[in-house]
C-alpha cells in the first residue's frame, strides 16, 4: 500500500508542472517566429488515490505498492496537448521525439487504430527526470495529443462512462459511436481546408 499519498504524488505533480510550462514553451516559441503552432493549448493532471485505486482494482492488481504502481500505471501524471488538426498531433509526436530531456518508453497511436469505443488519440508514455532534494528520480509521465474534436468526444464518454461504467444502454452506445464517426468526419473536413485556414 501507500502509506503518504501527498508525498509519493508530490514528483509527479512537479512534472507535470514543469511538462506544462515546456509545452507550453514550445508554442510560444511559433509564435514569436509568427509560424502556426501545432500545438492550440496544453493541460495536465495528477491523478487522484481514489481514481488510481480503482483503476488498479479494475486491473485487478493484487498487491499494489509505491515499488511495483507504475508497472500497472503509466497515466498517474497526465499531460494533454490539443491541436487543430490530425496533421499538426503528428508534428508534434516528431518535436517529441526530438527532445532530449525525457525518453520515450511506449507510443500508442489511437488515431491510426481507434479504441473499440470509438476513442482517438495519440498516447506517448514518457521517462521524465525529476530533480527533487534527496536527488533524481525517474517517473512516468503520460502525454496525450488529441484534436479538439477527439478531446470533445473523449471528455463528454469519460463523463458517461463514470455514470454508467462502460455498460452503456444500446441506444446511447450507438449514439457515441455516431458522435465519434461525426468527430473523426470533422477533423478529415478541418483538414481538408487546413490551407486556407492557415493563410488566414
Ligand atoms: P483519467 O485520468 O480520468 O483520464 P493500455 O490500455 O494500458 O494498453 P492506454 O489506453 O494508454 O493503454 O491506457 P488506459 O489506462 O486504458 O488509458 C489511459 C487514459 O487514456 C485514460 O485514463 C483516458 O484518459 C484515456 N482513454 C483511454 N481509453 C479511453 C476511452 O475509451 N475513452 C475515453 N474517454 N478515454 C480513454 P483514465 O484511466 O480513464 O483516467
Amino acid at each position: 500500500m501507500v502509506e503518504d499519498w501527498q508525498s509519493f504524488l508530490a514528483p509527479y505533480r512537479q512534472a507535470v508542472e514543469e511538462l506544462k510550462v515546456k509545452f507550453k514553451g514550445i508554442r510560444n516559441e511559433f509564435e514569436e517566429a509568427n509560424l502556426q503552432s501545432p500545438i492550440e493549448f496544453v493541460t495536465g493532471r495528477v491523478k487522484r488515490p481514489d481514481s488510481i485505486l480503482r483503476k488498479a482494482k479494475f486491473r485487478e492488481v493484487v498487491e499494489m505498492n509505491e515499488q511495483n504502481i507504475e508497472d500497472v500505471i503509466e497515466d498517474i501524471g497526465g499531460i494533454r496537448i490539443m491541436c487543430q488538426f490530425v496533421e499538426d498531433i503528428y508534428r508534434v509526436v516528431e518535436i517529441l521525439h526530438n527532445r532530449e530531456d525525457f525518453d520515450i518508453i511506449v507510443e500508442r497511436d489511437y488515431i491510426t487504430h481507434k479504441k473499440a469505443s470509438g476513442y482517438r488519440s495519440y498516447h506517448i508514455v514518457i521517462a521524465y527526470p525529476i530533480e527533487r532534494i534527496t536527488g533524481t528520480d525517474s517517473i512516468l509521465v503520460e502525454i496525450q495529443i488529441r484534436t479538439l474534436a477527439m478531446n470533445f468526444w473523449a471528455t463528454i464518454e469519460h463523463s458517461l462512462n463514470y455514470k454508467y461504467a462502460g455498460d452503456y444502454p444500446m441506444e446511447l452506445h450507438k449514439r457515441l459511436e455516431r458522435a465519434a464517426e461525426a468527430a473523426f468526419q470533422l477533423d478529415e473536413e478541418m483538414s481538408a481546408i487546413r490551407e486556407e485556414i492557415k493563410d488566414a
